[in-house]
Parts: C-alpha cells; structure tokens; sequence
C-alpha cells in the first residue's frame, strides 16, 4: 500500500478536487505545493510549466486539468506516479463500491442510488464527480458500509489500483470531445470503470446503446444488463409499463416522480446496483417514489400564468438537451447556448422542428447552433438573445398558458457563468423575479 508520510506532492489544479487531496495528503504526513493557472489565489502557486514537477515524489492531478501537460509526461518519465483523486482514496476508502459512469445521468443514477441504499438503512457515502471528492470521504468510509461514486472519464482515465465492486455504464455519446480528443479515447476512459472490475464483481451495463454493449467484451465481471427498448431482454427490461428485476416487477413507470424516458433507464440502473447489493424490491420501489430528483436536471422551477419554467442547467452536452426536449410532448421555448466544446447541433434540429415554439439562442456558441441547425433546417424559430436574462424576458413575453420554457443549453457554461450551477441559480433566480 502506498504511504504518503514524508512524501513531496505537486498537487495541480487547486480547485474541490486538489484542496481536498491536500487535506488528504498533509493529514497522512505529506507536504503539499499547489499549481495552477489561476493568478489570485491566496495561497502561494507554483506554475505549469514542463518541469514544474521536477523534484516530487507525488504528482496529483485534478480532474479538470488535462493529462497532456508535460508536467505530468515529465513526472512520469521519471517514474513517478500520477493519481487523480480515485487513485489516492484508492486503498483506503472502506466498504463496497458502485461507481457510476455515463455521457449523461449519471448525477441523477448516483443520487438516486445513494437515496435507496441509505433508505434501506445501510451505511451510504456519495461522492465523486456529483461534487463531493472521494478523498474527503475516506475517513467516514466503513467496512460495512457503501460508496456510491460518480465518476468521469477524468477521474477514470488514471485509474490503476482502484476497484469498484459494482460498475455502472449508462451511456457513451460524445462529450468532452475537446478534451479526449476522439470518441475512441473517450469510451477508453469509461471503460476503465469495467476494466479494473474483478471476476466477482458486476458491470451493469445498458443493452440498448452499442457503445456500452461493447464493453462487455473489456470485462471479467459479471454482467447485468439493463434494456430500456427491448421488453424481456436484459436483466432489469421495462415492458412500457413496468420495470422488471428478473422475473419480479418492481415497479409502474408512472410513479417515477422524474420527467423523461431517459430517467427510466437511470432508475433501471441504480435499482439494478441496489438488488446486487441484495435491497428488497418492496423497499427499492419505495425509496425511487420519494426521490426528490436533483437540482438543475430538468428541475421544475415555476408555473407562471400557465407557462412552466424548468431549470436543466446541467444539460452541458448534446446528448442531455436531446433527453430534455424528449422529456416535454412540445410547445417549448428552449433557451441553447453558452461555451462551446466542438459539438455537433444537428441533432438537435427534428426534434426542435418537431416541439420548439421558439429557440432562443444566448452565450459564445449561438453563431456555431445558428449556422448548424439552419444547415439541417432552415425553417425553425430562431432568435438572437445573447444572454440568458434577455432570452427569459423573451420567452415571458411570447410563451402562452400551456407552454414550456426550457433552459437546456447543450453546452458548457464558462463564457458567461462560473459553472453551470451558477447558470442553473442564475436562471431560478430570474424566472422567480418574473
Ligand atoms: N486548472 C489549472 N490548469 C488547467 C485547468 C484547471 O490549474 O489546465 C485549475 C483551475 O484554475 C482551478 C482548478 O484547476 O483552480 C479546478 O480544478 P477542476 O477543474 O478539476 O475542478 P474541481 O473544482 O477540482 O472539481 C472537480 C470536478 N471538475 C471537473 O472535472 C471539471 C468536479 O466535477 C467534481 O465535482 C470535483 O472535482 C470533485 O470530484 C464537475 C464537472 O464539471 C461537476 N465535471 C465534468 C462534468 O460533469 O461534465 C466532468
């Protein structure tokens, strides 16, 4: 096992992620330097240059900062390893792990799983990528007890020594294209979370997306295959009605208090991790009924003259702001845009043709939407906003009773918000001004 007592660390990028590493790490004896780009932190900074981690013995890698820095090249030449937070909680966090991965829903699976098992009264810890970094669960960690993590292809693409116990993959569609550079490396992150899995372990993976029904063939674990699409087939089917755990319903999709087709299979997901961890259906299907849902995913902010507003902040990517606009039967006002990451907003357009009233375009990437959805189809309702409170003046001025107004930007926030929380608070906020 690795001891840090006595050890250098760089750790680089002094964000949640590395401040928590470095409580982590001087609370085991190490001594910590931080490196970012940021100019004002109050707390003293070495840069990112290639050799800035010449002289270390750890170098810890926050998920946000990219692996190609040559920082971390240099460091591994010589032969010294590089964690993310995964790999430094590695062997010390305790109890059995479910860790959650997917393009999209895989908040929404972790919350929701993290809401069952505690429901069911066992020891739950959640974290991970849904904000709580797993180092700073460590010490809370039992023997007993169960880590629900979700986890990104960033903090899966370093993983080495870490293990879950049960994996999840809900889906694989691009996202963070920027980063990974191709779809290829970007599923081989994923697939770490499977990869490592142990033959005892269980890799509970969604039969319906090719993608993700190809990492069967990356794991040794036992396979539980979850089918949104084919009643039947699968371990947990859905028959248009019910979801199924083998041979037992569990429960009607109709009382699934969440909106969207997308969120049956994120239920289908975490009540399958619950049944492996041997929870009564009885006791699954009632803690799905009391989930509260999570903020900024398809949130119901306010119904104002008839017009609901929702907050789906969180839709950073394609793929999620598709799920949303499959989640409504239509007259939608939608409000697109913000930082883009090299996506590709075609897809959008049928749909949009299909349920849009209206599209109201805001933030950096409302050229690159405008020029793409116009290419597939030049007829829908397009309109410049800029930013997000001019895009809700617009649609409080047009939208009728019986309408939906939807901010699900397909993009990341950065041009004009802190996060796509502060995005999905700033949106809340305006829409209660109204
Ligand atoms: N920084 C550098 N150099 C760089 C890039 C960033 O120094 O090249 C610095 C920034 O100036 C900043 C710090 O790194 O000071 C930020 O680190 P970070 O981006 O890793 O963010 P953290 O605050 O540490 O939060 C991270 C995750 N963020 C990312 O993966 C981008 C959080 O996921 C996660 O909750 C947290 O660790 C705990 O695990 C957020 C996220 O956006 C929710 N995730 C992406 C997503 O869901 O799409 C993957």
């Amino acid at each position: 096992m690795q001891t840090f007592a006595g050890k250098n660390v760089l750790v680089v990028g002094a964000g949640k992620s590395g401040l928590a590493a470095a409580v982590f790490l001087r609370a085991r004896g190490a001594t910590v330097v931080f490196s970012d780009t940021k100019p004002d932190l109050d707390f003293p900074v070495v840069g990112q240059h290639d050799e800035a981690s010449d002289g270390f013995d750890l170098v810890f890698q926050s998920p946000g900062v990219p692996l190609e820095l040559g920082l971390f090249e240099r460091a591994r030449q010589r032969g010294v390893p590089v964690f993310g937070e995964l790999e430094l909680a590695a062997a010390e966090l305790l109890g059995a792990t479910v860790g959650i991965t997917g393009a999209n829903g895989k908040t929404t699976t972790t919350a929701l799983a993290g809401h069952i098992f505690t429901e069911a009264g066992l020891a739950t810890l959640v974290g991970g990528n849904i904000g709580t970094p797993i180092t700073s669960l460590v010490d809370r960690s039992r023997a007993d007890g169960w880590n629900i993590l979700e986890l990104s292809s960033f903090q899966l693409e370093t993983i080495a020594e870490f293990r879950a116990h049960i994996g999840i993959v809900l889906n694989i569609t691009p996202d963070h294209l920027d980063r990974h550079g191709t779809m290829e490396r970007y599923i081989d992150a994923k697939a770490r979370l499977v990869e490592t899995l142990e033959g005892e372990g269980f890799a509970i993976l969604n039969a319906a997306e090719p993608n993700t029904r190809a990492l069967v063939k990356r794991t040794k674990a036992h396979t539980v295959w979850f089918n949104l699409d084919t009643p039947s087939s699968g371990n947990v089917a859905f028959d248009g009605q019910r979801i199924w755990l083998g041979q037992e319903p569990l429960m009607l999709a109709s009382s699934i208090p969440l909106v969207g087709r997308h969120n049956v299979e994120n239920v289908m997901a975490a009540a399958a991790a619950a049944w492996l961890a041997g929870i009564k259906l009885e006791v699954i299907a009632r803690a799905i009924e009391t989930f509260p849902g999570v903020e900024h995913r398809i949130e119901f902010v306010r119904n104002l003259d008839g017009v609901r507003y929702y907050n789906d902040s969180k839709a950073t990517n394609v793929d999620a702001a598709e799920k949303a606009i499959d989640a409504f039967p239509g007259n939608l006002w939608i409000i697109l845009g913000g930082k883009d990451k090299h996506s590709d907003y075609t897809p959008l357009a049928a749909r949009l043709a299909a349920k849009a009233k209206g599209i109201l375009l805001i933030g950096a990437a409302a050229p690159i939407i405008r020029e793409h959805l116009t290419a597939a189809n030049a007829t829908l309702p397009l309109s410049d906003c800029d930013t997000l409170e001019k895009a809700i003046r617009a649609a409080r001025h047009f939208a009728a009773a019986g309408d939906v107004v939807l901010l699900s930007p397909a993009c990341a926030s950065f041009d004009q918000f802190q996060s796509y929380e502060h995005r999905g608070r700033t949106f809340k906020q305006l829409v209660k001004e109204l």
